[in-house]
């Protein structure tokens, strides 16, 4: 008898603030709140038998420790870094120690706004990156790792 396929697990993190989402700012990051997006991604990932874990977190040591527990927990790493995106050397250093898919997610075009923020740390550890398609980037992430 063939072996069971494993779900293929995925861990979707969220950096500093964007828990706040939906209450300020919409212009910029959509109407979605996190938890809005949290439901789509369980909706994207329930029919493909996914185990999708989803969180966020404002510290950049625990997301370090959620990205280093990936390396035995996950088989592909969904990020937005949020603000660290454009200061963090440990979620970068942490994100290299992966042999999984990385994909960092943007709501916004970074590269349309601040010039501090056109600058991703991250990026350098992605496998791709999506940014400017709002909540619906977070799918887009998921999508890709579909052939992943
Ligand atoms: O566009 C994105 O997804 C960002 O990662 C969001 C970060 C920003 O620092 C990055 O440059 C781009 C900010 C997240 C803050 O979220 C807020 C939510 C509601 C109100 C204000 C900020």
């Amino acid at each position: 008898m063939p072996a069971p396929i494993a779900p293929k697990r995925v861990l979707v993190l969220n950096g500093p603030n964007l828990n706040m989402l939906g209450r300020r700012q919409p212009e910029v990051y959509g109407h979605d709140t996190l938890e809005d997006i949290r439901d789509a991604c369980v909706d994207f990932a329930a029919p493909r038998g996914w185990d999708l874990d989803f969180r966020q977190s404002n510290h950049e040591g625990e997301l370090v420790s959620w990205i280093q527990e990936a390396r035995e927990n996950a088989d592909a790493v969904v990020i937005n870094p949020a603000a660290y995106t454009h200061t963090s050397v440990a979620i970068l250093d942490a994100l290299l120690l992966l042999d999984i898919p990385v994909i960092e997610v943007h709501l916004s075009n970074i590269h349309k706004r601040e010039a501090f923020r056109h600058h991703s740390f991250v990026s350098q550890a992605a496998s791709g990156v999506i940014c400017g398609f709002g909540a619906k980037g977070y799918l887009m992430a998921l999508a890709s790792l579909d052939s992943m």
